[in-house]
């Protein structure tokens, strides 16, 4: 929403679900993601546990990361190629891409794996796949329509524990971006052996810079029929 703060202090029970993935369906099972406003009573999730809706605004924000989020008490099993899906319960914005990374922790969830240092890698995202970005066009424009994005965990990932983080960007307002990302904790099972090389991965916050043509863009501005998503591509080793 374009003043979030705002609204969300007078609309709370509609924005309940803004920008928040409030599950993940993983396998056929679903499992609960954050809804917001009562961390002290929510039940334990897959995802971590934020403290506002408001977008976050600058890359290098250190809410960027899992919207200031802290480690969630459970995860979620995923077999290598299976497809996490992520739904949320209400969306926005149709503009702006939608990214979704991984990153492998070291060991165990928890302190240990807060997704610090350059270690993280796209598996999937979309911009813009029409001509025309004043339209719905969009990756997020589709989360609009369908309040859901399916991304495959890639089936050549090597097992371990990783991080999940959905990130919608909102573009709407001319060069000035707003950047909503929850991570969750997925168990990852296969025989795959596949890790991106470090071009391919990422600090987060500051994957990009602020001025990067995919954050601070116009897309209103004439003439603008492509769009590059900031952080790259999807490693093309993965399956
Ligand atoms: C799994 O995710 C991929 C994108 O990575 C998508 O193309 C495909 O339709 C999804 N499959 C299902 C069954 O949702
Ligand atoms: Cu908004």
């Amino acid at each position: 929403m374009r003043f979030d703060a705002l609204a969300a202090v007078a609309l709370a029970p509609l924005v309940a679900g803004h920008g928040a993935v409030t599950s993940y369906i993983i396998g056929g099972t679903t499992y609960p993601g954050f809804t917001g406003f009562s961390p002290d009573s929510s039940p334990e999730t897959i995802q971590f546990q934020w403290p506002d809706y408001n977008p976050t605004m600058e890359v290098s924000d250190a809410k960027m990361r899992c919207n200031g989020g802290t480690s969630a008490d459970l995860s979620a099993p995923v077999e290598a190629g299976q497809n996490v899906t992520a739904v949320w319960s209400q969306w926005t914005h149709a503009q702006g891409p939608v990214m979704v990374w991984m990153y492998k922790c070291d060991g165990d969830f928890g302190s240990s794996c807060t997704g610090e240092g350059q270690g993280w890698f796209k598996i999937d995202q979309m911009g813009l796949f029409g001509s025309d970005p004043n339209s719905e066009d969009w990756g997020t424009g589709i989360v609009l329509k369908t309040l859901e994005w399916s991304s495959k965990v890639p089936s050549n990932l090597a097992p371990g524990n990783y991080l999940i983080r959905h990130e919608l960007l909102a573009l709407h307002q001319a060069n000035t971006p707003q950047f909503y990302a929850e991570c969750a904790q997925v168990v990852v099972s296969g025989s795959g052996t596949a890790a991106p090389p470090s071009d391919k991965l990422y600090s987060i916050p500051t994957y990009a810079p602020q001025d990067d043509p995919g954050i601070m863009v116009d897309i209103y501005q004439g003439g603008l029929t492509s769009y590059t998503c900031p952080g790259g591509d999807v490693w093309e080793g993965f399956e």
